[in-house]
């Protein structure tokens, strides 16, 4: 399609506008065919861009530049007018200093490429809780990404109608080529210095400057889905969540769905598509990253999986991590960063299997598996990743498609905390619960990092890099939710934590389909069974409450995980008032402020 076929006014005046300052040689606008994909792959596979994967139908590896791995935080801005709007948490640069620098970047930056237009939907098209973005990208990589990601096409140009709402997302890699100048099979990005992840939350806008890879110029996802819905969802009176979204089927038939909020590296996508190990239960998908919930009429909260696949990491990924994951990923999907094999298959560290003898790492060089030597680099990035259809996980629940959403009966938090927090425990009600996505946090271990090991990294909501605006406001707003409908039609609230570990630094719990045990726990809460006894830090499973037919952890291990550290727990609140609610200044909700100390209150008394 071409810029004509745009019926929306003001959408057509903006493509109109970035392409005059971007200057590409010309303006595709996307339809989401599959005859489209399958031309844009074999053009970047023509390029030398994409290596076909024999092994896997349809499905193609990517690697990218050595700078250009991950997400770059410290590149990412939310420029609000206000630099307190960005609060404690986010970099800020006033927008129209910023505007002027990323227009001076963007004049000219598309020279000899196309300027892709994506029309997309985040959630199901026509849903009331879904929201429509254009991104404006010279990245075929893009596309096709966003085409398993979001909705992409006619029918979200059909929906937008003559002046339906928009997010619109501008996204350059930022490398202009000469005249016949090509990229020859290179990843093309900017250096570092010249990055930039932009959003400007009044003007609900999103610009994107010299990143190809992920979050950076995927823009539908943390930039919109999470950064400016997080805007929306306080404006609106809704959430804008960085949780997966789970069904639970107990053995009588029962369906409860439950939401969750992880830090990275706590394996929130093997919990999204969990097999639990317990007879009759059942762990189905609707969500592995993020999720949007409005209130329904009945006052309940329903989310939608606002995304329509997986963008998920890969090393550590195998059948017996997810054997979901593994199976979504063997066919029409995008591998980057992985290694790749001779028989034209892709390999990763932890795939459940040696590298079957030499390898081609991410960087393009021939690599064989030394396993005595610990330092060897490693053959896929640590950050490599697959991009997957939803609909391909056998998990996938019926409903992940229904434009209502699915009504939410539990929200989970959780950390990586090997001591302290137990494997699981339930807020005593909603802002005691608020308070405990406020102080959610991974120990950081590596001692490498210039932090002092034991030192908590705290990631409220598992929100740090992805929420638009004031951290302490964000915490207001979710005190706010919980006055909005009536205390048994909320969500109730639980703390887990797989990670506790023993003197010996081994991991108590062993995860995985385990954690199932402690979902059905949780399932019965929700319908207020007789299951827990009340603590100083909230509800905690009785004796015997958690089933354990058939674990291999010993009676003694599970109440040391189940039992409550008052003296781990008065060292938690030292930190949180020292290190951590400072942070929040006179933002910090007095809600939160009270439960910390009624909390210390309790452990006390
Ligand atoms: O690169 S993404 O932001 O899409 C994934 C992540 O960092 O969690
Ligand atoms: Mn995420």
């Amino acid at each position: 399609m071409t810029i004509n076929d745009i019926k929306h006014p003001k959408v057509k005046a903006w493509v109109e506008e970035i392409a005059k300052m971007c200057q590409p040689k010309d303006v595709y606008v996307c339809d989401g065919s599959q005859e489209e994909y399958s031309r844009l792959m074999k053009e970047m596979v023509d390029s030398g861009l994409g290596i076909p994967l024999t092994k896997r139908p349809n499905s193609v590896l990517f690697r990218s530049d050595p700078s250009d791995v991950a997400r770059v935080e410290n590149r990412t801005y939310i420029a609000s007018r206000k630099k307190e709007d960005a609060g404690p948490t986010n970099n800020w640069i006033d927008p129209d200093e910023l505007k002027k620098t990323m227009s001076g970047l963007y004049t000219g930056c598309m020279k000899g490429r196309t300027m892709y237009v994506i029309p997309y939907s985040m959630g199901p098209v026509g849903s009331d809780i879904a929201k429509i973005g254009i991104e404006l990208t010279d990245s075929a990589y893009v596309v096709c990404n966003m085409d398993i990601m979001t909705r992409v096409g006619t029918k979200v140009l059909e929906a937008l109608g003559t002046n339906g709402e928009f997010v619109p997302c501008l996204h350059s890699v930022g490398k202009p080529l000469e005249a016949g100048e090509t990229d020859g099979g290179k990843w093309p990005c900017a250096p570092l210095d010249k990055k930039y992840i932009s959003h400007f939350p009044e003007e609900r806008t999103i610009w994107s400057y010299g990143s190809g890879y992920g979050g950076n110029a995927l823009l539908g996802k943390k930039c919109f889905a999470l950064r400016i819905a997080s805007v929306l969802a306080r404006d609106e009176g809704w959430l804008a969540e960085h949780m997966l979204i789970l069904k639970l089927t107990n053995p009588e038939g029962q369906v409860k769905y439950v939401t969750g909020a992880f830090p990275s590296a706590c394996g929130k996508t093997n919990l999204a598509m969990l097999i639990p190990t317990i007879p009759g239960w059942k762990v189905e998908t609707v969500g592995d990253d993020i999720a949007w919930m409005k209130f329904g009429k009945d006052g309940r909260l329903y989310a939608i999986n606002p995304e329509a696949g997986f963008f998920g990491v890969a090393p550590g990924t195998s059948d017996s991590s997810n054997k979901n994951a593994m199976d979504t990923i063997t066919k029409n999907t995008i591998f980057t960063n992985c290694a790749l094999t001779k028989d034209g298959d892709i390999w990763w560290e932890g795939i459940g299997y040696d590298a079957p003898g030499e390898v081609v790492d991410w960087h393009g060089n021939p690599w064989t598996q030394d396993k005595g030597n610990k330092e060897q680099p490693p053959a896929a990035h640590p950050n490599a990743r697959f991009t997957t259809p939803a609909k391909q996980c056998p998990s996938i629940a019926s409903e992940w498609e229904d434009p209502r959403g699915v009504p939410i009966d539990a929200f989970l938090f959780g950390g990586r905390r090997p001591s302290t927090i137990p494997l699981v425990h339930q807020s005593r009600s909603w802002n005691h619960g608020v308070f405990l996505g406020s102080i959610v946090g991974s120990e950081i271990t590596a001692a490498a990092l210039d932090l002092k090991a034991g030192t908590i990294r705290r990631d409220p909501f598992a929100m740090l890099p992805f929420c638009g605006y004031n951290m302490g406001d964000y915490f207001q707003h979710w005190i706010n939710i919980g006055k909005k409908t009536t205390a048994e039609k909320l969500p109730k609230i639980f703390y887990v934590n797989w990670f506790r570990k023993d003197a010996d630094g081994k991991f108590i719990w062993p995860g995985y389909g385990e954690n199932s045990r402690v979902l059905a726990w949780i399932f019965d809460r929700c319908d207020n069974r007789d299951n827990a006894v009340e603590t100083a830090i909230g509800f905690m499973p009785k004796d015997g409450a958690i089933n354990t037919n058939g674990l291999n952890v010993t009676a003694e291990a599970m109440k040391g995980i189940l039992s409550v550290d008052t003296e781990g727990w008065k060292r938690e609140i030292a930190d949180i008032r020292e290190n951590h609610y400072p942070k929040f200044g006179d933002k910090l909700p007095a809600e939160l402020k009270a439960e910390l100390d009624g909390l210390e209150k309790r452990l006390n008394g």
